[in-house]
């Protein structure tokens, strides 16, 4: 075991579990708050996902790019089947037979899970992880001048952006950097990409990657402008010729979606590169909070010289987030009803009144 491997044990071995804040069988993920020293912890499990071993295969007599490409899915003693241990059939019936398995682990070739922390979380990382209703809001210029600017500025001072100025100024996840574009003569273009938190790093069907940028001018996609759409078509093009390579191209440029989120949850400008094949974990990839890079570089053509500050944008919030409390809740009841939609009626719950 590394040292760092000890540091992350003792600190999960430390955790008193308190409650569960969120589950979801589809990403089969469980968050849970417990205590790590008396201070507040947020423990995040996902199961894995099943792996083949890809090594892609040369064909000497290649001609065209399909062929060069051929994969060749090596198996191994843990890769799916292979690895099962224990098998209890549940039921059957006709040509149908299904049933339980256990799956022999391994930490190299087939994890069980992939173990999050985030010690000592703040109560904004408690109330995002917690189960929460979502909403709809339309953030116009005016809405994001009066309540959501003022909320950017405030998360900056609050410095929670640490881990972002680790990667890009002190050697954090150094190991893990994929590639570093970084010209001395001109370090505001620069960029550093690297697994996302939420990777394993091992399984490239969920590939997940994400791009942080050494300019600091940037928040959110608000403050984009038509000047920055250079910059953009240049890193688009960057991020898809740089990354299929690291991968061994068993990964092509056309399978990365490349997006952004709006709101993010740190404003400091980064990209998210994801295999078009992950169906995303929670609201990552959902219309509503994903923007694909491809659609910004374009609309910046057409918003005008104050660019993405002219639109209004619609996502998703949930009302844990503290700029619900802050005026989105007001924004959307009044968007409600000068959209002439009716008020919703009182519902009584029948089954309720009866007792049952
Ligand atoms: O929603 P937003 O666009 O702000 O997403 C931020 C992304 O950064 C998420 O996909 C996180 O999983 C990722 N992320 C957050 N932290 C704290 C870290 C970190 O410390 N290291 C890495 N590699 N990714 C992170």
């Amino acid at each position: 075991m590394s040292e760092s491997d000890v540091a992350f044990r003792s600190l999960v071995d430390k955790f008193r579990f308190e409650r569960v804040l969120n589950s979801n069988p589809q990403t089969k993920t469980i968050s849970l708050l417990g205590l790590i020293d008396n201070a507040p912890a947020i423990l995040t499990a996902e199961k894995t996902h099943f792996t083949f071993d890809e090594n892609k295969v040369e064909s000497p007599s290649a001609s065209n790019e399909s062929d060069s490409r051929t994969l060749h899915r090596c198996e191994n003693e843990y890769t799916c089947i292979n690895a099962l241990q224990e098998l209890r059939q549940l039921t059957s019936n006709d040509i149908y037979y299904w049933g339980l398995a256990v799956l022999k682990q391994n930490m190299d070739h087939n994890p069980t899970t992939r173990l999050n922390l985030i010690w000592p979380a703040t109560t904004v990382h408690i109330r995002k992880f917690e189960q929460q209703q979502l909403h709809l809001v339309r953030e116009t210029p005016e809405t994001y001048e009066r309540i959501v600017k003022p909320y950017i500025d405030e998360m900056y001072q609050l410095g929670r952006l640490k881990w972002v100025h680790n990667i890009l100024y002190h050697g954090a996840e150094a190991d893990r950097v994929v590639y570093r574009d970084f010209l001395d003569d001109n370090k505001r273009d620069g960029f550093v990409i690297l697994p996302d938190m939420k990777w394993d790093g091992v399984n490239l069907d969920a590939l997940y990657l994400v791009a942080i940028f050494y300019r600091d001018d940037l928040k959110s996609i608000r403050d984009l402008r038509p000047e920055d759409r250079n910059w953009l078509k240049s890193l688009n093009t960057k991020i898809k010729t740089i990354v299929p390579g690291c991968y061994n191209y068993t990964i092509r440029a056309d399978e990365l979606r490349i997006f952004v989120h709006y709101q993010p949850s740190y404003y400091h400008f980064h990209i998210h590169i994801v295999n078009v094949k992950h169906p995303g974990l929670n609201d990552g990839i959902a219309a509503g909070k994903a923007i694909l890079l491809d659609d910004l570089i374009e609309n910046l053509k057409y918003l005008g010289p104050r660019g993405y500050m002219n639109r209004t944008l619609t996502y998703v919030i949930g009302d844990n987030h503290d700029l619900w409390e802050r005026g989105l809740r007001e924004v959307v009841s009044k968007q409600l009803e000068e959209d002439g939609i009716p008020k919703t009626p009182k519902v009584v719950n029948d089954f309720a009144e009866d007792g049952d």
